[in-house]
């Protein structure tokens, strides 16, 4: 059984919805550890830059890389953040894999080797995250990849795989996941280590345009998870593996400090890493632009946040104007 350590949320928190109560929940319940969710963290934190540096956004990413993007519904993009981010970004992620939040998943089951931590909303809990989505590059990044006005972002997301682990990330697109309507939505997925070609992320070149939405499980296989009677009708992602001669994969060998930037339909997965791979580490943020309302059908993540008692207070079409998803400029 995977780990999930939601179940450490009073149920009673569930009943309130309103979003003063979202954020003052989130950083003394929900998340029981505001920002600096350690020493180390902290003292990362403590000397980082209080000024955005400069970053533009339309210089540093061209017309064609944009274009690119649009065709294939995935690109990487080259060296966009300093080695002071990525320093930063791993002391955090090591102390968020000690001191997880109630949203993580631990997908290797008990007993197999390796690891894969997942977890999300830790620029709630981590002071290094949170500086991050403001004043780092990812927003600006995806500001201009999808071609948008303003950006929010929706959340934040930790992937280590550790030598050893089996669990493949299974074959997905984000949209079938997620409680959003729109086009504008896109993650910036950060690698904080070197990663081969063999193991790192593949997208079907062009998926986002099938606009698939499919039945979804947790990564750890947990069919029930996401389990509701009306998403019981949708189908099960296409077989990709059995597809190699009718799709092409997208996969590049990456750097720490390279990012992967895709759109929230394209049709992604990963392998295993083996015991003599180094470690895959890698922060995701997604965003969401202005054509994005708020659209809880059954059967997605939403339901598996409300249930750790994190109400948006939305409404069926309502934009995601809320403290949680803030707005960066
Ligand atoms: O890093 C992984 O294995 C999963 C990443 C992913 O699915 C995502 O960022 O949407």
């Amino acid at each position: 059984m995977a780990m999930r350590r939601v179940g450490a949320v009073p149920p009673a928190a569930a009943s309130y919805s309103c979003s003063h109560f979202i954020n003052s929940f989130l950083r003394s319940k929900f998340f029981s550890r505001p920002y600096c969710a350690g020493v180390s963290n902290a003292a990362a934190a403590a000397d980082m830059p209080t000024t955005r540096p400069s970053f533009d956004a339309s210089s540093s990413i061209s017309e064609e890389e944009v274009q690119k993007f649009e065709e294939d519904g995935a690109i990487v993009l080259r060296q966009l953040f300093s080695s002071d981010w990525l320093e930063r970004l791993c002391i955090a992620a090591e102390d968020n894999m000690k001191n997880p939040g109630p949203l993580c998943d631990e997908h290797e089951k008990p007993g197999q080797p390796g690891r894969f931590h997942d977890d999300q909303f830790l620029w709630q809990r981590h002071e290094t995250m949170h500086k991050f989505i403001h004043e780092s590059p990812a927003a600006q990044i995806a500001r201009r990849m999808m071609r948008g006005k303003h950006v929010r972002l929706f959340y934040d997301q930790l992937f280590v795989k550790e030598p050893g682990t089996l669990s493949v990330t299974p074959w997905h697109n984000d949209h079938s996941y997620w409680q959003l309507k729109g086009e504008q939505i896109i993650s910036v997925w950060l690698a904080l280590d070197s990663i081969s070609e063999s193991v790192c992320l593949n997208y079907v070149k062009g998926s986002h345009k099938w606009k698939l939405m499919h039945r979804i499980s947790s990564f750890s296989g947990d069919q029930d998870r996401y389990k509701s009677s009306s998403s019981e009708s949708l189908p099960d992602v296409p077989d990709i593996d059995a597809m190699h001669d009718k799709v092409e994969l997208l996969r590049w060998k990456m750097e720490p400090g390279d990012c992967l930037v895709h759109h929230s339909f394209s049709i992604h997965g990963a392998p295993g890493i083996s015991a003599n791979s180094s470690r895959r580490r890698a922060y995701a943020t997604r965003w969401v632009g202005d054509d994005v309302t708020f659209d809880p059908r059954p059967g997605t993540m939403h339901y598996v946040w409300l249930k750790a008692g994190l109400d948006l207070a939305l409404q069926p079409g309502n934009p995601l104007k809320s403290t949680l998803f803030p707005e960066v400029h």
